[in-house]
Protein backbone atom coordinates (compact mmCIF):
# COMPACT_ATOMS: atom_id res chain seq x y z
CA UNK A 1 0.00 0.00 0.00
CA UNK A 2 1.39 3.34 -0.95
CA UNK A 3 -0.96 5.78 1.12
CA UNK A 4 -2.33 4.37 4.25
CA UNK A 5 -5.78 6.31 5.41
CA UNK A 6 -5.27 7.52 8.63
CA UNK A 7 -8.14 7.00 11.64
CA UNK A 8 -11.09 4.77 10.93
CA UNK A 9 -13.01 7.45 8.71
CA UNK A 10 -12.97 10.75 7.08
CA UNK A 11 -10.48 13.31 8.77
CA UNK A 12 -13.40 15.83 8.66
CA UNK A 13 -16.98 16.13 7.86
CA UNK A 14 -20.14 18.32 7.81
CA UNK A 15 -20.86 18.14 11.83
CA UNK A 16 -17.10 19.32 12.37
CA UNK A 17 -17.87 22.62 10.44
CA UNK A 18 -19.50 25.14 12.99
CA UNK A 19 -22.64 27.43 12.12
CA UNK A 20 -21.58 30.36 10.98
CA UNK A 21 -24.59 32.42 10.02
CA UNK A 22 -26.23 33.88 7.76
CA UNK A 23 -23.83 31.86 5.39
CA UNK A 24 -23.60 28.25 6.70
CA UNK A 25 -25.98 26.55 8.48
CA UNK A 26 -26.07 22.47 8.78
CA UNK A 27 -23.97 22.64 5.89
CA UNK A 28 -24.30 19.57 2.83
CA UNK A 29 -20.43 18.89 2.33
CA UNK A 30 -16.94 19.58 3.13
CA UNK A 31 -14.23 18.73 0.94
CA UNK A 32 -11.58 19.40 -1.36
CA UNK A 33 -9.03 20.75 1.06
CA UNK A 34 -5.75 22.95 0.29
CA UNK A 35 -2.98 22.66 3.01
CA UNK A 36 0.29 24.14 3.55
CA UNK A 37 2.97 23.67 6.68
CA UNK A 38 3.51 27.06 8.34
CA UNK A 39 5.47 28.01 11.13
CA UNK A 40 5.21 24.59 12.64
CA UNK A 41 1.10 24.24 12.24
CA UNK A 42 -0.87 22.87 9.30
CA UNK A 43 -3.28 24.95 7.91
CA UNK A 44 -6.29 24.00 5.31
CA UNK A 45 -8.55 25.82 3.23
CA UNK A 46 -11.77 23.48 2.99
CA UNK A 47 -14.43 23.85 0.74
CA UNK A 48 -17.76 23.84 2.23
CA UNK A 49 -20.99 23.58 0.44
CA UNK A 50 -24.58 24.61 1.25
CA UNK A 51 -27.41 23.34 1.15
CA UNK A 52 -28.27 25.95 -1.20
CA UNK A 53 -25.07 24.76 -3.27
CA UNK A 54 -23.37 27.77 -2.67
CA UNK A 55 -19.73 27.94 -1.90
CA UNK A 56 -17.59 29.09 1.11
CA UNK A 57 -13.74 28.60 1.92
CA UNK A 58 -13.45 27.92 5.41
CA UNK A 59 -9.43 27.90 7.12
CA UNK A 60 -8.52 25.33 9.33
CA UNK A 61 -5.64 25.09 12.00
CA UNK A 62 -4.19 22.28 13.04
CA UNK A 63 -1.30 19.80 14.11
CA UNK A 64 -1.82 17.89 11.14
CA UNK A 65 -4.15 15.13 12.40
CA UNK A 66 -6.69 17.19 14.53
CA UNK A 67 -7.86 20.59 13.37
CA UNK A 68 -9.86 23.42 14.57
CA UNK A 69 -11.73 25.12 12.06
CA UNK A 70 -12.25 29.17 11.95
CA UNK A 71 -15.87 30.50 12.36
CA UNK A 72 -15.99 32.75 9.64
CA UNK A 73 -15.46 32.02 6.06
CA UNK A 74 -12.52 33.41 4.06
CA UNK A 75 -12.96 36.72 2.95
CA UNK A 76 -11.93 36.93 -0.83
CA UNK A 77 -11.24 40.62 -1.77
CA UNK A 78 -10.43 42.43 -5.15
CA UNK A 79 -12.47 39.99 -7.67
CA UNK A 80 -15.79 42.28 -7.26
CA UNK A 81 -15.09 44.43 -10.31
CA UNK A 82 -13.43 42.17 -12.81
CA UNK A 83 -14.11 42.82 -16.62
CA UNK A 84 -13.73 40.56 -19.11
CA UNK A 85 -10.76 42.59 -21.31
CA UNK A 86 -12.39 40.83 -24.98
CA UNK A 87 -16.02 42.53 -24.45
CA UNK A 88 -15.81 45.29 -22.06
CA UNK A 89 -18.45 43.26 -20.13
CA UNK A 90 -18.56 42.73 -15.80
CA UNK A 91 -17.40 39.24 -14.94
CA UNK A 92 -19.86 37.67 -12.96
CA UNK A 93 -18.55 35.31 -10.42
CA UNK A 94 -20.58 32.45 -9.05
CA UNK A 95 -17.94 30.24 -7.15
CA UNK A 96 -14.91 29.82 -5.80
CA UNK A 97 -13.46 26.87 -4.99
CA UNK A 98 -10.52 24.54 -4.48
CA UNK A 99 -7.73 26.30 -3.11
CA UNK A 100 -4.23 24.95 -3.46
CA UNK A 101 -2.00 26.73 -1.20
CA UNK A 102 1.40 27.39 -2.05
CA UNK A 103 4.43 29.10 0.87
CA UNK A 104 6.16 31.19 -1.95
CA UNK A 105 9.07 32.72 -0.12
CA UNK A 106 7.81 35.27 2.41
CA UNK A 107 4.02 34.81 1.52
CA UNK A 108 1.01 32.23 1.17
CA UNK A 109 -0.05 32.56 -1.91
CA UNK A 110 -3.35 30.37 -3.12
CA UNK A 111 -4.65 29.55 -6.66
CA UNK A 112 -8.27 28.53 -6.98
CA UNK A 113 -10.74 27.79 -9.54
CA UNK A 114 -13.75 30.04 -10.33
CA UNK A 115 -16.84 29.67 -12.54
CA UNK A 116 -18.41 32.75 -14.09
CA UNK A 117 -20.69 33.39 -16.90
CA UNK A 118 -17.60 33.28 -18.85
CA UNK A 119 -17.02 29.99 -17.70
CA UNK A 120 -14.29 28.08 -15.42
CA UNK A 121 -11.20 30.96 -15.06
CA UNK A 122 -8.15 30.42 -12.56
CA UNK A 123 -7.08 33.08 -9.87
CA UNK A 124 -4.12 33.75 -8.02
CA UNK A 125 -4.61 35.32 -4.50
CA UNK A 126 -2.41 36.35 -1.27
CA UNK A 127 -3.08 35.55 2.23
CA UNK A 128 -3.88 38.99 3.26
CA UNK A 129 -5.32 38.71 6.94
CA UNK A 130 -3.73 39.97 10.13
CA UNK A 131 -1.21 36.72 10.97
CA UNK A 132 -2.15 37.54 14.79
CA UNK A 133 -5.45 36.43 13.89
CA UNK A 134 -3.67 32.69 14.31
CA UNK A 135 -4.36 31.60 10.76
CA UNK A 136 -2.11 32.66 9.16
CA UNK A 137 -3.41 35.53 7.14
CA UNK A 138 -5.37 32.44 4.87
CA UNK A 139 -8.84 34.08 6.62
CA UNK A 140 -8.40 37.15 4.05
CA UNK A 141 -7.23 36.49 0.67
CA UNK A 142 -6.56 39.23 -2.03
CA UNK A 143 -6.54 38.74 -5.48
CA UNK A 144 -3.73 39.04 -7.46
CA UNK A 145 -3.96 38.30 -10.86
CA UNK A 146 -6.92 36.60 -12.79
CA UNK A 147 -6.56 34.49 -16.14
CA UNK A 148 -9.33 35.71 -18.81
CA UNK A 149 -7.19 33.98 -21.06
CA UNK A 150 -8.91 30.74 -20.73
CA UNK A 151 -11.86 27.85 -19.82
CA UNK A 152 -8.88 26.08 -17.36
CA UNK A 153 -8.94 24.73 -14.01
CA UNK A 154 -6.65 22.68 -11.09
CA UNK A 155 -3.70 25.12 -10.77
CA UNK A 156 -1.26 24.90 -8.64
CA UNK A 157 2.21 26.87 -8.12
CA UNK A 158 5.52 25.47 -7.53
CA UNK A 159 6.98 26.58 -4.32
CA UNK A 160 10.11 27.80 -5.97
CA UNK A 161 11.21 30.41 -8.67
CA UNK A 162 13.05 28.68 -11.36
CA UNK A 163 15.26 30.87 -13.87
CA UNK A 164 13.02 34.03 -11.61
CA UNK A 165 10.15 33.14 -12.99
CA UNK A 166 7.11 31.67 -11.07
CA UNK A 167 5.96 28.73 -12.57
CA UNK A 168 2.09 27.37 -12.53
CA UNK A 169 0.60 23.77 -13.75
CA UNK A 170 -3.33 24.01 -14.87
CA UNK A 171 -5.37 21.82 -16.84
CA UNK A 172 -7.27 23.62 -19.60
CA UNK A 173 -10.48 22.51 -20.09
CA UNK A 174 -11.60 21.69 -23.59
CA UNK A 175 -13.80 18.43 -23.85
CA UNK A 176 -16.84 17.03 -21.98
CA UNK A 177 -18.05 13.41 -21.02
CA UNK A 178 -21.14 12.08 -20.43
CA UNK A 179 -23.29 15.40 -20.88
CA UNK A 180 -20.53 16.72 -17.63
CA UNK A 181 -18.75 19.60 -16.74
CA UNK A 182 -16.20 20.66 -19.63
CA UNK A 183 -12.88 19.10 -18.61
CA UNK A 184 -9.66 18.14 -19.69
CA UNK A 185 -6.78 15.65 -20.28
CA UNK A 186 -3.60 17.67 -20.31
CA UNK A 187 -1.60 19.58 -17.80
CA UNK A 188 0.35 22.54 -19.39
CA UNK A 189 3.21 24.45 -17.55
CA UNK A 190 2.78 28.71 -17.66
CA UNK A 191 5.67 30.64 -16.56
CA UNK A 192 5.13 34.67 -14.82
CA UNK A 193 7.55 37.75 -13.01
CA UNK A 194 4.29 38.94 -11.78
CA UNK A 195 1.77 35.98 -10.81
CA UNK A 196 -0.24 37.87 -13.13
CA UNK A 197 0.65 37.77 -16.29
CA UNK A 198 1.47 34.47 -17.96
CA UNK A 199 3.66 32.84 -20.57
CA UNK A 200 2.37 29.56 -21.81
CA UNK A 201 5.18 26.91 -21.76
CA UNK A 202 3.55 23.90 -23.11
CA UNK A 203 1.65 20.83 -22.37
CA UNK A 204 3.76 18.39 -19.77
CA UNK A 205 1.16 15.34 -19.92
CA UNK A 206 -1.49 13.93 -21.03
CA UNK A 207 -4.41 11.62 -19.60
CA UNK A 208 -4.05 7.83 -21.02
CA UNK A 209 -7.01 6.60 -22.72
CA UNK A 210 -8.31 3.45 -21.77
CA UNK A 211 -6.58 3.22 -18.55
CA UNK A 212 -7.19 5.13 -14.88
CA UNK A 213 -5.97 8.61 -15.78
CA UNK A 214 -7.78 9.28 -19.06
CA UNK A 215 -8.98 12.90 -17.60
CA UNK A 216 -6.33 14.35 -15.39
CA UNK A 217 -5.75 17.36 -13.48
CA UNK A 218 -3.16 18.85 -11.33
CA UNK A 219 -3.50 17.99 -6.80
CA UNK A 220 -1.18 19.75 -4.68
CA UNK A 221 1.64 21.75 -5.28
CA UNK A 222 5.07 20.10 -6.71
CA UNK A 223 7.24 18.77 -4.15
CA UNK A 224 10.74 19.23 -4.68
CA UNK A 225 12.92 16.17 -4.09
CA UNK A 226 16.51 15.17 -5.00
CA UNK A 227 15.19 13.00 -7.76
CA UNK A 228 12.70 15.84 -9.27
CA UNK A 229 9.43 17.56 -8.67
CA UNK A 230 7.44 15.08 -7.19
CA UNK A 231 3.73 15.93 -7.97
CA UNK A 232 0.62 14.18 -7.31
CA UNK A 233 -2.38 14.61 -9.65
CA UNK A 234 -5.77 13.09 -9.73
CA UNK A 235 -6.94 11.05 -12.94
CA UNK A 236 -10.44 10.16 -14.35
CA UNK A 237 -11.35 6.87 -15.75
CA UNK A 238 -14.30 7.61 -17.90
CA UNK A 239 -15.31 4.39 -19.30
CA UNK A 240 -18.06 4.13 -17.11
CA UNK A 241 -20.07 7.52 -18.02
CA UNK A 242 -21.59 8.35 -15.18
CA UNK A 243 -19.97 6.82 -12.91
CA UNK A 244 -16.58 8.43 -13.20
CA UNK A 245 -13.46 7.22 -11.06
CA UNK A 246 -11.48 9.63 -9.36
CA UNK A 247 -8.29 8.58 -8.56
CA UNK A 248 -4.43 9.92 -7.66
CA UNK A 249 -0.91 8.90 -8.51
CA UNK A 250 2.34 10.67 -9.04
CA UNK A 251 4.23 11.99 -11.44
CA UNK A 252 8.18 13.23 -10.95
CA UNK A 253 9.90 16.15 -13.27
CA UNK A 254 13.10 17.76 -14.35
CA UNK A 255 13.88 19.91 -11.75
CA UNK A 256 15.08 22.78 -13.91
CA UNK A 257 13.04 22.16 -16.55
CA UNK A 258 9.64 20.49 -15.78
CA UNK A 259 8.16 20.12 -18.64
CA UNK A 260 9.92 16.77 -18.65
CA UNK A 261 8.34 13.87 -17.22
CA UNK A 262 11.20 11.94 -15.80
CA UNK A 263 8.86 9.29 -14.45
CA UNK A 264 4.92 8.40 -13.52
CA UNK A 265 2.94 5.42 -11.44
CA UNK A 266 1.54 2.91 -14.02
CA UNK A 267 -1.22 2.63 -11.47
CA UNK A 268 -3.28 4.79 -9.10
CA UNK A 269 -1.75 5.03 -5.79
CA UNK A 270 -5.30 5.88 -4.00
CA UNK A 271 -8.47 4.84 -5.01
CA UNK A 272 -11.97 5.15 -3.68
CA UNK A 273 -12.45 1.99 -1.30
CA UNK A 274 -13.90 3.35 2.04
CA UNK A 275 -17.79 3.57 1.81
CA UNK A 276 -17.08 7.28 2.71
CA UNK A 277 -15.36 7.67 -0.87
CA UNK A 278 -17.35 5.77 -2.85
CA UNK A 279 -21.05 7.26 -1.89
CA UNK A 280 -21.80 10.82 -0.97
CA UNK A 281 -22.67 13.93 -3.55
CA UNK A 282 -20.52 12.74 -5.88
CA UNK A 283 -19.62 8.85 -5.84
CA UNK A 284 -16.15 7.65 -6.13
CA UNK A 285 -14.24 10.64 -6.03
CA UNK A 286 -10.81 10.96 -4.44
CA UNK A 287 -9.82 14.49 -5.14
CA UNK A 288 -6.23 15.81 -3.13
CA UNK A 289 -5.60 19.37 -3.34
CA UNK A 290 -3.19 19.43 -0.13
CA UNK A 291 0.06 17.34 0.52
CA UNK A 292 2.40 18.49 3.61
CA UNK A 293 5.70 17.37 3.99
CA UNK A 294 7.48 16.54 7.32
CA UNK A 295 11.36 16.44 6.68
CA UNK A 296 13.23 19.28 4.53
CA UNK A 297 16.95 20.13 4.47
CA UNK A 298 18.59 23.19 4.44
CA UNK A 299 18.05 23.85 0.95
CA UNK A 300 14.42 22.98 0.78
CA UNK A 301 13.99 19.50 -0.26
CA UNK A 302 12.02 16.62 1.13
CA UNK A 303 14.12 14.64 2.48
CA UNK A 304 13.16 10.57 1.30
CA UNK A 305 12.21 9.58 4.61
CA UNK A 306 10.38 12.38 4.94
CA UNK A 307 6.19 11.58 5.70
CA UNK A 308 3.96 12.91 3.16
CA UNK A 309 0.30 13.91 4.71
CA UNK A 310 -2.28 13.65 1.34
CA UNK A 311 -5.28 15.63 2.72
CA UNK A 312 -8.12 15.12 -0.38
CA UNK A 313 -11.75 15.61 -1.01
CA UNK A 314 -13.95 12.27 -0.79
CA UNK A 315 -17.13 12.08 -2.73
CA UNK A 316 -17.34 15.96 -2.47
CA UNK A 317 -18.41 15.16 0.42
CA UNK A 318 -15.66 14.47 3.32
CA UNK A 319 -12.26 15.19 4.05
CA UNK A 320 -9.99 12.24 4.11
CA UNK A 321 -6.28 12.22 4.94
CA UNK A 322 -3.93 9.74 3.88
CA UNK A 323 0.04 9.03 4.53
CA UNK A 324 3.03 7.64 2.38
CA UNK A 325 6.40 8.38 2.90
CA UNK A 326 8.61 10.25 -0.18
CA UNK A 327 10.70 7.31 -0.88
CA UNK A 328 7.73 5.29 -1.22
CA UNK A 329 5.88 7.49 -4.00
CA UNK A 330 9.00 8.31 -5.79
CA UNK A 331 9.35 3.96 -5.64
CA UNK A 332 6.02 3.79 -7.22
CA UNK A 333 7.20 6.21 -10.50
CA UNK A 334 8.63 4.26 -13.13
CA UNK A 335 10.72 5.72 -16.08
C1 LIG B 1 -13.79 18.06 -10.74
C2 LIG B 1 -13.83 19.35 -9.94
C3 LIG B 1 -13.74 19.05 -8.45
C4 LIG B 1 -14.67 17.92 -8.04
C5 LIG B 1 -14.51 16.74 -8.97
C6 LIG B 1 -15.43 15.57 -8.66
O1 LIG B 1 -14.01 18.31 -12.08
O2 LIG B 1 -14.98 20.05 -10.22
O3 LIG B 1 -14.07 20.21 -7.75
O4 LIG B 1 -14.37 17.53 -6.73
O5 LIG B 1 -14.74 17.15 -10.29
O6 LIG B 1 -16.78 15.93 -8.75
Amino acid sequence: MIFARRGGGPLLTRDDVPTLPPDIIDPSSVFNPGAVQHKGKTYLLLRVQTRGRRTFTVPAKGDGFKFKILKRPVEFCGHENLIDPETGIAVTVHHIYDARITALEDRLAVVTAVDTDRGCRLAVWQAAGKPQAGFAGLDKLELVGFNHDRDTRNGVLFPDRIDGRYLMLDRPNDRRTGGGPLTGRGIVLSASNDLVHWEDLGPIMTGRPHYWDELIGSGPPPVKTREGWLHIYHGVATHFLGANLYQAGAVLLDLEDPRRVLARTRDNILEPRETWEMTGQVPNVIFPCGMTVTETDDEGYAATSSELRLYYGAADTVVGLAVSTVAKVLAACEA
